[in-house]
């Protein structure tokens, strides 16, 4: 599988560089396909992808294409782009998709147009809940661990572009579930996803967003009746239980009571509170409530 020939798309994509970028390295450093079939057009086989590959890393190191190019085809990197070998172009993926491999370039470059594309063309390809688990999270993840603060700034607001963008249910259709995050917790791209995907199947929701204080969650509650609120903790420190407490007694109590993301310690949640533990048993469980 790994050896099989790539097409410049899927290769552009596991390099997160744009296919216009192979197509320069192509013509200008002669870093092209050189897999021909008869018929076909010309695909990259995994010689050509080791080469770009490394071409890729240098380049976002820092080091001048054309030198870069010239390692690539086997040559030495001269000691005046020897310090400059690797910015940290990639981060430790394990056997992660390509295509995260390819996002956590683009976003370590800072390249939020690519980052946005890669994105958008993977909801498009495999819709939001694969796109998250298989593409996205590892990436965040892996990011996280690096505490690069730009990057996880930069890549989550490309993300909370594209999935603003998928296509919410019409006007009209009867919205019963709330999404919110817990007071002072900005961590809030996993709601913004599990609305998303909620949506993808034709399902609203009131999504609040980050840090919503508790006097605001009681108010939407009272104004919405809502039969399913859902709120997001990533940190002990903003999972206060009286939040849900709070929810609970601001009217007849919603059906589903969740209390999501590794915030909550479940042993101390009340009673009925669920603790749905994937974004794909959170879009189970919200797609089951009546509208
Ligand atoms: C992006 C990010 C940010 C962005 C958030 C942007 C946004 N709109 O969401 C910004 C830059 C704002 C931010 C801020 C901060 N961050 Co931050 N952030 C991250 C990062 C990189 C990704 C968060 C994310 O979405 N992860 C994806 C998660 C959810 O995936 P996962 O863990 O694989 O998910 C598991 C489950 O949660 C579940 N799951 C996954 N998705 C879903 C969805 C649903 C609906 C459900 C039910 C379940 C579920 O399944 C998975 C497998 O079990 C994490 C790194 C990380 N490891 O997550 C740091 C991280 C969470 N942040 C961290 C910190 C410390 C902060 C700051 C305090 C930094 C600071 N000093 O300002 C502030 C927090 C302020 C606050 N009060 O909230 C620490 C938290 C440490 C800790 N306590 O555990 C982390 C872990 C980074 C680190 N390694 O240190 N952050």
């Amino acid at each position: 599988m790994d050896d099989e020939p790539l097409t410049a798309g899927a290769l552009a994509r596991r390099l997160g560089v744009a296919v216009t970028t192979l197509r320069s390295w192509h013509h200008r450093y002669g870093l092209g396909p050189s897999g021909h079939e008869a018929g076909r057009h010309r695909r990259y086989t995994a010689r050509d992808v080791a080469r770009l590959e490394t071409m890729q890393r240098l380049v976002a190191g820092g080091v001048p294409p054309h030198e870069a190019a010239r390692v690539a085809r086997g040559g030495v990197l001269p000691p005046s782009a020897a310090g400059r070998r690797d910015g940290g172009g990639a981060l430790p993926l394990g056997r992660a998709d390509p295509v995260a491999r390819g996002l956590s370039r683009a976003a370590l470059r800072l390249d939020a147009q690519t980052a946005r594309q890669l994105v958008a063309d993977e909801v498009a390809r495999r819709g939001v809940v694969a796109t998250w688990d298989e593409v996205v999270r590892p990436v965040l993840v892996a990011i996280g661990h690096r505490g690069l603060v730009e990057v996880e700034h930069l890549l989550s607001a490309c993300v909370s572009e594209v999935l603003g963008a998928v296509r919410r249910p019409a006007r009209g259709t009867p919205v019963r579930i709330l999404l919110a995050c817990a007071d002072e917790e900005q961590h809030s791209l996993p709601i913004e996803t599990l609305a998303a995907a909620l949506a993808e199947i034709g399902v609203g929701c009131r999504m609040l967003g980050a840090r919503v204080p508790v006097p605001a969650l009681v108010a939407a509650v009272r104004r919405t009746g809502p039969r399913a609120v859902l709120v997001w903790s990533h940190d002990a420190s903003t999972a206060g239980v009286g939040q849900l407490s709070a929810v609970a007694g601001a009217g007849p109590p919603p059906g589903v009571l969740a209390a999501a993301g590794p915030g909550w310690d479940p042993a101390t949640l009340p009673p009925g509170v669920v603790t749905p533990g994937s974004l794909s048993e959170a879009v189970a469980l919200l797609a089951g409530v009546s509208p």
